[in-house]
């Protein structure tokens, strides 16, 4: 995942709150791992980014869904400070600190972090110095760890989706590519680049066969293979049976990406696109409304709870409208699936 930025431009009324609602989710992921505490700060920043006019006090914030309590009162008190002790602590603290530099290397996550910061590393200069601590990922992850955190202008993305799916339908017309993320969601730049593919020959009940007699195996080995060939592909983190988490460079004069891309089974394509297109707080608040019309939903499936809760066979999905429908939620345009 690309660092989260604020949800907001400089234009938007409540910015300012955004910027450190963002700030303190961060740091809810990356230094305390409180993840349910990550995403109440994000919901709440998404809420404010969606906000037409300028919130005033912590009062008013309240009363917008996903905004609670001690939400409201930090409000208040950036209102009247103009900032929060918490951050201005959090500042201070040179554990945190590092611990959030560290994490800006891919593959390096709160745990590594905190077992470096603890032998003595606390910044990418030192890191450097130490790479015989790392693994494969995490130092390619470090080579990159400026390019990484550029954001992906929409047009180059165009332009490495034409050579993605010029190459991989090479392979075999039948191939189906989607570029999901934010790019699907029609951002002006992306983080990162989210792939998947499929194949009508693939379905889920076939791939588990076949990772029985492992034959389905190979086949995002060679699209990584013919990606890397035609000179897309320039580095690999990680690759296995469905997921491959690499990089990728248009040309020479561009930064390297972040390109993941992942083989999906034909007959579950919909459910993953609907997932992987996110955004993650949309995704969220969609599954919570599926949990309450009886239906768990997740990048494989949409399947009713029985009374017992235990979850039935898979609903037959044809599109990603289908999930709207069989579960009652008004369909969104990839566009308006921010918050
Ligand atoms: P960005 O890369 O431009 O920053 O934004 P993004 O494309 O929306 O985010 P992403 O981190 O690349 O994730 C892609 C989609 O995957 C996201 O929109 C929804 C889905 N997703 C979740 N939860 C999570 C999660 O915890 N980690 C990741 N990596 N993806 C998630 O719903
Ligand atoms: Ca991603
Ligand atoms: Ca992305």
């Amino acid at each position: 995942m690309s660092k989260r930025k604020a949800p907001s431009e400089e234009s938007n009324p409540n910015h300012d709150f955004c910027e450190f609602l963002t700030e303190l989710a961060e740091y809810e992921k990356n230094v305390t791992g409180h993840i349910h505490k990550y995403k109440v700060y994000r919901k709440a920043a998404s809420v404010l980014a969606a906000h037409p006019t300028r919130i005033t006090s912590g009062a008013e914030a309240k009363k917008l869904q996903g905004i609670g309590d001690k939400i409201s009162k930090k409000i208040d008190e950036f209102l009247q400070t103009g900032k929060l002790q918490k951050l201005d602590n959090i500042h201070h603290d040179k554990e945190s600190q590092a611990i959030q530099e560290l994490t800006r290397v891919s593959g390096i996550g709160r745990a590594k972090a905190k077992k470096l910061y603890e032998e003595g590393i606390s910044s990418i200069e030192e890191l450097k110095k130490h790479t015989n601590q790392l693994t494969h990922h995490q130092i390619v992850g470090l080579k990159y760890v400026n390019d990484f955190e550029q954001k992906i202008p929409r047009e180059e993305i165009e332009k490495i989706e034409k050579v993605l799916v010029k190459t991989i339908k090479n392979l075999d017309k039948e191939y189906d590519v989607t570029i999901c993320g934010s790019y699907r969601r029609g951002k002006a730049c992306s983080g990162d680049i989210d792939v998947l593919i499929t194949h009508p020959h693939y379905k889920s009940d076939r791939i588990d066969k076949d990772k029985k007699s492992k034959t389905h195996n190979h086949i995002l080995k060679e699209v990584v293979e013919a990606l890397e060939n035609c000179g897309l592909v320039t580095e690999t983190l990680s690759l296995g049976d469905s997921k491959f988490m690499g990089a990728c460079q248009l040309s020479a004069d561009l930064p390297t990406r972040r390109l993941d891309i992942r083989f999906q089974p034909y007959d579950q394509y919909y459910c993953s696109i609907l997932h992987f297109t996110g955004s993650d707080i949309f995704n969220q608040d969609m599954r919570a409304f599926a949990l309450e019309q009886g239906f768990t939903l997740n990048e494989y499936t949409l399947r009713p709870l029985g009374s017992t809760g235990v979850p039935g066979e898979p609903v037959e999905i044809c599109s990603e409208k289908d999930i709207f429908d069989s579960i009652g939620y008004p369909y969104k345009e990839p566009k308006d699936r921010e918050g």
